[in-house]
């Protein structure tokens, strides 16, 4: 298997690979989106994208109006497994998103490929690649953040049935402490930028470990932001799912909090189901991306060759992408319901807490608004390379 780590010797990021990914709040050392600009850079910018937008754009014979736009911030555990790379080449081929950034999740709890700890760094260089052979390297390339390398690091999962039986989202956000990263120092920098005033998004696709960083660090971001999370077992009861498990107590930090959340459990996310087959049609054809796409899945698929439970052999259940589904579709679709926002049990049941704000919960997801959106936008993009 191909070092993952190989991929962080972009220059961009070798200061990130020298530091081994530790975060100094002192040094604030994350790479700078520049503040200020040179005449001749600004006119280096212009050409840079209009060059780019004929590229992605070329056979988009429609535009987005410019006040229907959304600010986003993609959030991926990339190398996990086989599906979030499509998600992030879904999120950069829609013009309905303007993303400012991507950052990078541990998912710790299935460390055994890369190993203990590395497991954020071969997402951050998953993203880098999937970013590289779509051609938009030097769009993204001050804007792929490292996130945490571990989860939260707190006693609130010892706690939790006395935070619960306190009824307590204070409580919880009292007992637990940031675990700083400059995925959720980008985070607080976006929410609390006053030059756009276009909604701002964040999507989790994996651990919510950077966003409830930047929520425990600075709070007030709740009033400026909403998240989109795929988290969570069904409704009424919960259970076991994969992101919720990577950091629980993150989780609750997100639920207890003021954040407007869009949760998106397994019954619903689990419904976007494609087969190999259909990938090999659709995806495998169109461009370097597509054809890696659907290679790295099946590479993955032949891998986990001798895992009886998943994956189950010929389809995937491609999750990730439903998080492009809600913020695209119409929003009176009543494919959701409001629910008091639960508190997480250790073993990642649902306790009912009386107290708490309401969140979006949905319950159904349209599979082929979702494929075929995505279908369209890589033929239109990468159909003649
Ligand atoms: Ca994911």
């Amino acid at each position: 298997m191909k070092n993952a780590l190989e991929n962080l010797a972009r220059p961009s990021l070798v200061l990130v690979n020298n530091q081994s990914f530790t975060y100094d709040p002192y040094l604030r050392a994350y790479p700078q989106i520049p503040k200020g600009l040179a005449l001749h850079e600004i006119w280096d910018m212009l050409i840079i994208g209009i060059f780019l937008g004929v590229r992605m754009n070329k056979n988009y014979r429609f535009a987005v109006p410019e006040k229907k736009k959304i600010r986003l911030i993609v959030d991926t555990d990339c190398k996990n497994e086989a599906d979030d790379q499509f998600a992030v080449a879904h999120f950069l081929m829609t013009d309905k998103f303007i993303v400012k950034g991507l950052i990078a999740s541990h998912f710790e709890m299935n460390h055994y490929i890369y190993g203990k700890e590395k497991t954020m760094a071969a997402s951050l260089a998953e993203i880098n690649k999937v970013v590289d052979i779509m051609g938009l390297t030097d769009e993204y390339e001050h804007k792929i953040f490292p996130g945490a390398v571990t989860a939260l690091d707190n006693e609130i999962i010892p706690n939790f049935s006395v935070i619960a039986a306190h009824g307590g989202a204070e409580e919880l956000l009292r007992n637990a402490a940031p675990k700083p990263s400059w995925g959720s120092e980008f985070i607080i920098e976006e929410a609390l930028q006053t030059d756009d005033d276009r909604p701002l998004f964040i999507a989790c696709l994996g651990s919510l470990t950077n966003l409830a960083s930047a929520i425990l660090a600075r709070p007030e971001i709740c009033e400026r932001m909403t998240a989109v999370c795929i988290v969570g077992g069904p409704y009424p009861t919960g259970g076991f799912e994969f992101n919720l498990i990577q950091d629980i107590a993150a989780a609750n930090v997100v639920f207890s909090s003021a954040m407007p959340l869009w949760q998106i459990p397994e019954n619903a996310f689990k419904q976007i189901a494609v087969s190999l087959a259909e990938l090999q049609v659709r995806v495998a054809p169109y461009g370097d991306i597509g054809e890696y796409l659907f290679t790295q899945m099946v590479e993955f698929n032949d891998r986990m060759g001798d895992v009886l439970g998943w994956p189950p052999g010929e389809s995937w259940g491609i999750g990730d992408q439903v998080t492009i589904t809600v913020l695209l579709e119409e929003g009176r679709r009543g494919n959701y319901e409001w629910r008091p926002a639960p508190v997480v049990s250790p073993d990642m049941f649902y306790v009912q807490n009386p107290n708490s704000r309401v969140i979006k919960v949905y319950n159904s997801l349209d599979v082929r608004f979702t494929m075929e959106d995505f279908y369209a936008k890589l033929m239109l993009n990468y159909g003649n390379k």
